[in-house]
């Protein structure tokens, strides 16, 4: 029987790696010289960026690049694509992220770092007397309405929050479903709600959607949660406004220049920082990799994974 070669980017937890075994024969770039030779499926994460100059170089008989993670913006879509490859991804992290976009945004509005901080250096005090400010009857802008961004939205509701939304088209059965208002300009959105959520993909059209100019348009004391991608946001304009004192606050797990943080950032209470940990429960991991794997199986079955990136519609986000 054919048993294909598998080349994972980088190593993976051991049961994932013992269930590729049972596919192919798996070789860890980097650590295995040959990993890459022969190779018939490529396997990776969010932090492998596969760029269009590696995949030009990728083996003739390389038919899947199979991302463990729903984002692909590692990924050169249209380079796979001109070399025939398919491209899957794992679109399981909707509710485990949309529960931490609502941890961040309630962590940030209600100070509970600074005040557990506080307390665990022995100031009661100082910590009781961190005043945040209150999430429900405030408006909640989410820019992206995909599966995240609804899910984010069902959550918010369920606190009492108001909900608008901006994406390239309205999706009208999910607005009325969750009572969400559109806004097909990006700007209005940002002029007039309390916070602000990014749940849309990364791509050309909305790298740096948080900028110099487009911050300048919050209200006052707004804050913003990015559980999407860091490149979403020019961080050196986030830091600006946070100096400036306008923003009220952010609830970040994603950066600009993962892994590192801007050093800036550390310095403020009112932000929250996270190691990229949107699908981080042992659930949404085990249900990634199985994904993983069922892309895998399906594609060696019948020559095409079960989540296909390919031929999906390109994401084009207004301009203001
Ligand atoms: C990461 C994510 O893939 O699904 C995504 O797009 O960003 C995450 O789930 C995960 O952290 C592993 O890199």
């Amino acid at each position: 029987m054919f048993k294909p070669h598998i080349a994972v980017a980088r190593p993976l937890p051991d049961l994932l790696m013992q269930a590729l075994g049972q596919l192919g024969n798996v070789g860890v770039i980097g650590t295995d010289e040959d990993a890459l030779n022969n190779a018939n499926i490529l396997v990776c994460t969010a932090m492998d960026p596969m760029g269009a100059e590696l995949i030009e170089q990728l083996p003739e008989n390389l038919g899947l690049i199979a991302n463990i993670g729903v984002g692909i913006d590692n990924i050169d879509l249209s380079a796979a694509t001109d070399r025939g490859i398919a491209v899957s991804n794992t679109p399981v992290v909707t509710e485990d992220t949309a529960d931490l976009t609502m941890a961040l945004l309630l962590a940030t509005c209600r100070r509970l770092n600074r005040s557990e901080q506080l307390l665990r250096d022995g100031d009661w005090a100082a910590g009781t007397a961190q005043l945040g400010v209150r999430a429900h009857g405030k408006t909640l802008g989410i820019i992206g309405f995909g599966a995240i961004g609804q899910a984010v939205a069902r959550r918010a509701r369920g606190f009492g929050m108001n909900i608008c939304y901006h994406g390239p088209n309205p999706k009208t059965e999910a607005a009325a479903e969750l009572n969400a208002h559109y806004y097909s300009s990006l700007g209005a959105l940002l002029s007039e709600t309390d916070f602000i959520s990014l749940n849309c993909p990364l791509t050309e059209s909305t790298r740096h959607l948080l900028n110099e100019k487009t911050l300048a348009l919050l209200k006052s004391g707004a804050i913003v949660i990015n559980t999407g991608r860091g490149q979403l946001i020019n961080e050196a304009a986030l830091v600006k406004a946070l100096d400036s004192g306008n923003l009220g606050g952010a609830g970040l797990d994603v950066f600009e220049f993962e892994p590192r943080v801007t050093p800036d950032l550390l310095r403020f209470h009112n932000v929250t920082l996270l190691p990229h940990i949107g699908s981080a429960t042992g659930e949404c991991r085990t249900d990634m990799a199985m994904r993983a794997i069922a892309n895998i199986k399906h594609f060696l079955e019948h020559d095409a994974p079960l989540d296909t990136c390919q031929g999906v519609q390109n994401t084009h986000f207004t301009e203001l």
